[in-house]
């Protein structure tokens, strides 16, 4: 699960139109996913107050997850039980950090090790936001060589401009995810 926080929900700082939705599909492919002894984790973005990530040092956007605010919380709706590895990113000033491989958990892993470290081969990624991190994210776990099932309709997309997540839908296609839904993995 890609950074499903509040900041890119309606009513945060960088609001994806309908973010909040995909909260309802990822909590059902979560208990699919224990029920079957799947490994669970969560990227965030966790910034600090201070970063050229922010359109005010320099960088692309409005100010959203800075570490220990509400906007940086997973959103309510989201079941985050502690079987969920969480992995903070975006924790340095020059950084962007779109993907979740960049990110550590609270025992320093990356979130490849950790995978790696459970035999996981296979990712059904869903997440906030389709044409940024949910695609870094995916493009690192191809790298990465895990297979990748991109959840359709467990994503949205910011769309900067008209398409964004379509064609960030298309790149991920293009370098071997498979585009499928939560209702199709758990028919
Ligand atoms: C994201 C824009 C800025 C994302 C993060 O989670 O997709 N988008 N920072």
């Amino acid at each position: 699960m890609v950074d499903p926080q509040n900041d890119f929900c309606p009513g945060g700082s960088l609001p994806v139109k309908d973010g909040d939705q995909v909260m309802e599909p990822l909590n059902r492919m979560m208990e699919y996913a224990k029920k079957n002894n799947w490994v669970l984790a969560a990227s965030r973005d966790w910034h600090p107050k201070k970063t050229n990530h922010f359109a005010k040092y320099g960088g692309k956007w409005a100010v959203h997850c800075v570490k220990n605010t509400n906007g940086a919380k997973f959103h309510p709706a989201l079941k985050v039980t502690k079987d969920v590895m969480v992995f903070s990113k975006g924790m340095l000033k020059d950084q962007d950090a779109y993907s979740a491989f960049q990110g550590y958990s609270k025992f320093g892993e990356t979130l490849a090790d950790y995978l790696k470290s459970y035999g996981v081969q296979e990712l059904y990624v869903g997440g906030l936001a389709t044409d940024y991190c949910v695609k870094e994210s995916v493009i690192s776990a191809i790298k990465e060589c895990f297979k990748v099932y991109l959840l359709l309709d467990a994503c949205r997309a910011v769309d900067i401009e008209p398409g964004d997540g379509d064609r960030a839908i298309e790149v991920m296609k293009q370098v071997g995810a498979i585009l499928t839904t939560t209702k199709k993995v758990m028919a």
